[in-house]
């Protein structure tokens, strides 16, 4: 059983430096550090706090579509992208509603702001959803994820699919060491809404088996690193799955690795209770990579342990 992500909360708690940081809250921090987990062992998927998994499936089936617009999402029920895309929104001309500068922390310490700031957040929600035109121009996040993944601009003018590139060698030339997708492109930076955290991964075959590596420039170890563990690990099956292989290893590389200020009490809650045995996932689909439907994966036997709530810094 692993217990490697409570070694890390119990590092960074014990170790770490502060440091400021791009959104004002603070953290505790470490620069360079790797876990892995052996995907034969079951899914990781965090059992001391319950992580929830339908978020983490919709918003990778978003990345594989090739999709930067929140409305699939949104959609999908699924929120945790919604403030980059309010933020570019209240920023531009167009909005005309009260004051939302620096709403993120503000909606956490004023009550009355909280009541503004929820109501035009759904307000929102409801054009990203209803308005086409609306979503057009507020909803995508510019050139994230799925975008690089799928359509790499070429100076030539065309696009470049390195998901499906990935594939395609993975299947014809398996011992390949250039199995990788790099969602960093440095001409798109200064234009993203937030420039990509998970910043490129390697995939590597050996013994019939698919492993994959990430390197992620910076992860806020508390909400987003569940995530990305489980998304990669589902991501290493999805590919597992499309090139006839069993999976292998996730190796999970960060480099700024950090708890927000504002979540060590829940850090610490945490790491008072035990792990549970992993759950498995099961893929139940005959689709391609980019068709799959969320309901077709599932994952099977999940026990945690209640949620922690915890503010995301925007
Ligand atoms: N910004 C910050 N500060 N942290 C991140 O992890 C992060 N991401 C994405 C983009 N910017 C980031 C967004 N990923 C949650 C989880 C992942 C997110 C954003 C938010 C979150 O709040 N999770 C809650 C449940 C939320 C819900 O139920 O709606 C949780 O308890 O896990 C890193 O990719």
């Amino acid at each position: 059983m692993t217990t490697q992500y409570q070694d890390l909360v119990r590092k960074v708690l014990k170790e770490g430096t502060k440091k400021e940081d791009r959104t004002g809250v603070g953290t505790l921090s470490i620069f360079g550090h790797q876990m892995r987990f052996n995907l034969q062992e079951g899914f990781p998927l965090l059992t001391s706090k319950r992580v929830p998994f339908a978020l983490i499936k919709s918003e990778l089936l978003w990345f594989l579509r090739g999709d930067t617009n929140i409305r699939y999402l949104l959609e999908n029920n699924n929120h945790i992208w919604d403030e980059w895309a309010f933020k570019n929104y209240v920023e531009s001309d167009a909005y005309e509603g009260p004051d939302m500068t620096d709403f993120g922390r503000r909606a956490l310490v004023d009550e009355t702001f909280k009541v503004q700031y929820d109501e035009e957040m759904t307000k929102f929600q409801n054009e990203i959803l209803t308005n086409d035109d609306f979503s057009e121009r507020f909803g995508h996040l510019g050139d994230v994820y799925g975008k690089q993944w799928r359509a790499w601009q070429l100076r030539n003018g065309d696009t470049l699919d390195q998901i499906k590139i990935v594939i395609d060698q993975i299947k014809t030339n398996p011992d390949s060491r250039r199995h990788i997708v790099s969602a960093w492109n440095p001409e798109d930076v200064p234009s993203m809404a937030l420039p990509p955290c998970h910043t490129l991964f390697q995939f590597y075959v050996a013994d019939g088996k698919l492993s994959c590596q990430l390197y992620q420039r910076s992860g806020d170890i508390f909400l987003g690193i569940p995530f990305n563990i489980a998304s990669y690990a589902l991501l290493t099956h999805l590919i597992a799955r499309e090139t006839g292989l069993e999976v292998g290893e996730f190796v999970h590389t960060i480099g700024d690795a950090h708890i927000y200020s504002n979540h060590l009490e829940q850090a610490k809650l945490l790491l008072a209770r035990d792990v549970r045995p992993l759950p498995q996932l099961v893929i139940q689909s005959e689709a391609k990579l980019d068709q799959i439907e969320s309901n077709e994966i599932k994952v099977e036997n999940y026990n945690p342990h209640p949620s922690i709530k915890a503010p995301i810094a925007v």
